[in-house]
């Protein structure tokens, strides 16, 4: 999907108001977590993960069924970025990125479904609210996942594969000086099926927690729109 300059300046402006969290997933070192792995966001704010090494994904659960998807418990369809090897894209200097918006202030859980990563504690959250509910907090969230028996991956999700090579390291630097078009070029396929996704799932409605707003050119332009 080519991006024309009239779309990117709708974009622009569709998303003047919107700050991007960055969570690491992962890290080069093999470290099971998300960092931070506890974000505060507005609605309409947008999540970027960064894969920084290993193979990872981050799955959305509820608080009370960890490393098992969200759509298997309730309406609600969840996010899923697939599973991220880094290696292959750091070998180009790149690393994989996975972006979503964030569509209510309720508590989002996550949870990377590798093997037993989400019971190791590599799981997370969006707004924890624990004076709605004292028991849900992180630290107990990370205990119930810990004595789950499974850890269950989403089949595809909406935006299931969204994540796209972007830049490493200085993050919008890099893109917004090298032009957000042009580097998008080779992944804007794949970006434009997880854009699709994303419509799609915001579309289905208020129990959609987060709809995906994922590409390697939008990141671009969303980062680079954010340093001005
Ligand atoms: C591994 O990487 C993480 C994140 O970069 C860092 O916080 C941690 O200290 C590192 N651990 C070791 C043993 O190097
Ligand atoms: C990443 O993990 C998934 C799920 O375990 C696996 O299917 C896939 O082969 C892995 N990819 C690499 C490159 O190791
Ligand atoms: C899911 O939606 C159906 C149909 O609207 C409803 O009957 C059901 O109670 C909902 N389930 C949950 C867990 O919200
Ligand atoms: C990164 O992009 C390159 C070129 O489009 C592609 O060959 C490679 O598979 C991508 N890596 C990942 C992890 O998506
Ligand atoms: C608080 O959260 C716990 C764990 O999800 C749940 O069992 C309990 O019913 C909740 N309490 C209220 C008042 O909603
Ligand atoms: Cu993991």
């Amino acid at each position: 999907m080519q991006f024309t300059t009239a779309a990117l300046l709708t974009l622009l402006g569709a998303v003047s108001a919107q700050k991007v969290h960055v969570v690491s997933v992962g890290s080069t070192n093999g470290t099971l977590a998300f960092s931070p792995d506890s974000v505060t966001a507005d609605v309409g704010d947008m999540l970027q993960f960064q894969f920084r090494g290993g193979n990872h994904s981050v799955a959305q659960s509820n608080f009370d069924n960890p490393c098992s998807p969200i759509a298997d418990h309730t309406n609600t369809t969840g996010i899923f970025s697939g599973y991220q090897p880094v290696a292959a894209s750091q070998a180009m200097g790149m690393i994989p990125t996975y972006t979503v918006m964030v569509a209510a202030k309720t508590p989002l859980w996550f949870y990377c479904s590798q093997a037993k990563h989400c019971q190791a504690g590599m799981v997370m959250v969006v707004n924890e609210n624990t004076a709605a509910n004292s028991s849900r907090s992180l630290a107990n969230f990370k205990a119930l996942a810990k004595v789950q028996t499974a850890n269950v991956a989403p089949s595809t999700a909406a935006g299931g594969s969204a994540s796209t090579n972007t830049t490493s390291g200085s993050t919008s630097g890099t893109d917004s000086s090298s032009g957000s078009t042009t580097s998008s070029g080779s992944d804007s396929t794949t970006s434009g099926s997880a854009a699709s996704a994303a419509s799609s799932a915001v579309a289905t409605g208020a129990a959609t927690t987060i709809g995906v707003s994922s590409s390697m050119g939008l990141l671009g332009v969303v980062a680079a729109m954010l340093m001005l």
